[in-house]
């Protein structure tokens, strides 16, 4: 095998010689020369490598160590203001050809965008270290898992990456059996939203990222990987990479039920997946497998069995407390990196929508000080925690189960403040992939853009789907096809508010009572009645004991259905059916005529 050339060898520690590494020698080499970073480092993922890189990332002022009593082992980082969410205007999908990446994405020829971006990566690293991330995505040994290795030249990356997946050595051992790997290329380059590019090319399994040191850009593992790839590889290899988290629900008698959901980013799935169910439900327990990703895969007894790629959370801060989320809470209190909250003068954090009253004074996220009279937010709407998932006190115990876990149900889920109701049950599984193709949801901080206004997100998936949305939905239907006992399939609505704009359902725990409705419905013992859009609960049909926050009322309008209302729906569900017409299957054509003459 061929030694990295000094200089390069100066610092570098060496990846494990057994497995056939050749071919990664020889690429890192050559994005090293391309790049020109001082030195290359390779990551082993050890708990002395984690010290290391951190006591060198506090010293160059990149990380800010936080009062060690109160939050051990957490850190926070400020990104540069322009740098605070995924960009999806700047996100490619290089495919070959225009069409095999549809109207939903942006696209570039291949080469010319690895013109564009060799241009950029010419010498972009001088002065810098560039790091050898190796890691999984999957628990070692399952035969969903895929290896990935990331060249980045932040420090902020190696650590969170160490976080959210399985980093180190053990990318090693699982490549040596599997034999390829995802290349992923980062540099932050001046971190300058002119020179801001995520780009994936799927025929060549790479990503390259450029001009971000944030998020979902960034952590090539998470959106890049296990997104838009992995759809890509999970349509060729027959399985499903899906935005959506896992939950196991367990009964008092020990019965237990795992389901998966597709909430659009920022809409609830940390909190769905780390419910904590009210004191009503005795015996009742919730665990989390996952909560943003997962990858679903047909098993031996014709079920739909899941993993969680990932290793840990990149959740959304604003709005977690000891009230709405413990479990969030408890995960973030110690090795821990925050980004973009703010900084109390002890060394504490703070957000919008932490327990008690705001602090009389800190340092808002930008690095400035901040009083309760300031004018702007303390913490960014999109401000994260990146925490590891060993610390959720509901943590699944068949988390690193290589065969992943079976799948009842699938419950899709906008933020709608009106039209939708809590939740309906599709009529079987065409009818499941419509109302998933037509989902719609208000829009978040997560992504730069307008926050608030209605947008299509087909299964969560609008800004992850790496490939052409009509064969995505010919791909679910498909998926059918290998499927003996499929999952059923649900719509859920937490965020319908009445004509004042007050939410009408109280949310976060006492989600916990749908979704026993729906647990109930796949085990295929509740009644549910027939309505034009699906099968709806009465209200009578949902466990209302101890129930605060939403009157008989209100739990009637949040299960209503307003005729009208789904015919303007329809006529809005069209806009993106239009935009994908020459691609879309006929059964979802078909299923809105059917919707349209059932009401
Ligand atoms: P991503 O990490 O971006 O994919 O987000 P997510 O889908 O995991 O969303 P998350 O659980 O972090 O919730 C986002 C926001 O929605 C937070 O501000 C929550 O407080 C709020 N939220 C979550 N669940 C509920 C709910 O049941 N009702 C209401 N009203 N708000 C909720
Ligand atoms: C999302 O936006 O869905 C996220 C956050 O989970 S990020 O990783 O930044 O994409
Ligand atoms: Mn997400």
């Amino acid at each position: 095998m061929t030694a990295i050339p000094s200089p390069l060898q100066l610092d570098a520690t060496k990846p494990p010689t057994g497995a056939n590494l050749q071919e990664v020698h020889t690429w890192v080499e050559s994005v090293a020369d391309l790049c020109q970073p001082d030195q290359v480092y390779w990551c082993n993922g050890s708990a002395e490598e984690k010290d290391r890189l951190t006591q060198q990332a506090v010293d160059a002022g990149i990380l800010i160590k936080l009062n060690q009593e109160k939050l051990p082992g957490c850190y926070l980082h400020r990104s540069n203001p322009n740098d605070v969410a995924r960009v999806e205007e700047c996100t490619y999908i290089c495919a070959r050809t225009k069409k095999a990446v549809g109207v939903t994405n942006n696209w570039m020829a291949p080469e010319l965008m690895y013109e564009k971006l060799n241009g950029m990566l010419r010498g972009a690293m001088k002065g810098r270290t560039m790091y050898v991330v190796p890691y999984l995505m999957g628990p070692p040994g399952s035969p969903l898992t895929k290896v990935g290795i990331e060249l980045t030249d932040s420090i902020y990356v190696v650590l969170s990456m160490r976080i959210t997946t399985r980093m180190g050595d053990v990318a090693w051992t699982e490549l040596a059996a599997k034999g390829t790997y995802t290349k992923g290329i980062h540099s932050m380059l001046d971190v300058n939203p002119e020179r801001r590019i995520i780009a994936h090319f799927p025929q060549d399994n790479t990503i390259i990222s450029v001009g971000s040191n944030y998020g979902g850009n960034v952590l090539l593992g998470k959106k890049c990987l296990a997104l838009r790839l992995g759809s890509y590889l999970g349509r060729d290899e027959g399985w499903m990479a899906e935005h959506m988290l896992i939950l196991g629900v367990e009964s008092p008698k020990g019965e237990k039920t795992f389901v998966a959901a597709a909430f659009p980013s920022a809409c609830g799935k940390t909190n769905f997946a780390m419910l904590i169910p009210p004191a009503w439900f005795k015996g009742w327990k919730v665990t989390t497998v996952g909560d943003d990703i997962a990858w679903m895969k047909p098993g031996p007894d014709g079920r739909l069995y899941a993993i969680n790629p990932e290793a840990g959370y990149f959740g959304v801060v604003p709005g977690t407390n000891f009230k709405s989320n413990p479990n969030a809470m408890i995960s973030m209190a110690k090795d821990t990196i925050y980004t973009n909250v703010a900084l109390k003068p002890d060394g504490d954090v703070w957000w919008e929508g932490k327990d008690g009253e705001p602090p009389s004074e800190c340092i808002d996220w930008k690095g400035r000080p901040w009083t309760p009279a300031s004018k702007g937010k303390a913490a960014h709407p999109n401000s994260r925690f990146a925490a590891p998932m060993e610390n959720n006190p509901a943590l699944a115990p068949e988390v690193n189960d290589p065969n992943g876990v079976p799948i009842s149900g699938l419950i899709f889920g906008g933020r709608r403040a009106t039209t939708l109701p809590l939740v309906f049950q599709a009529f079987n599984w065409i009818h499941g992939v419509y109302v998933g193709a037509t989902m719609g949801s208000e829009m978040t901080a997560a992504a730069a853009g307008t926050v608030g206004q209605v947008r299509r997100d087909p299964m969560a998936m609008l800004p992850f789907c790496g490939y052409n949305m009509g064969d995505y939905f010919a791909h679910w239907l498909e998926m059918r096809k290998l499927l003996k006992n499929p999952p059923k399939i649900f719509h859920v609505n937490w965020f319908r508010k009445n004509a004042e704009g007050k939410f009408l359902w109280p949310g976060y725990g006492e989600n916990m009572r749908v979704l026993k409705w729906i647990i109930d419905r796949c085990h295929g013992r509740v009644p549910a009645y027939e309505t034009p859009v699906g099968w709806m609960p009465e209200p009578r049909d949902i466990d209302t004991e101890g129930l605060t926050g939403c009157s008989n009322e209100e739990l009637a309008e949040v299960l209503s259905i307003n005729v009208e209302d789904w015919k303007r729906e329809v006529l809005l569900q069209d806009e993106l059916f239009f935009k994908l017409y020459a691609d879309l299957p006929k059964e979802l054509i078909f299923q809105r005529e059917l919707l349209i003459s059932r009401m």
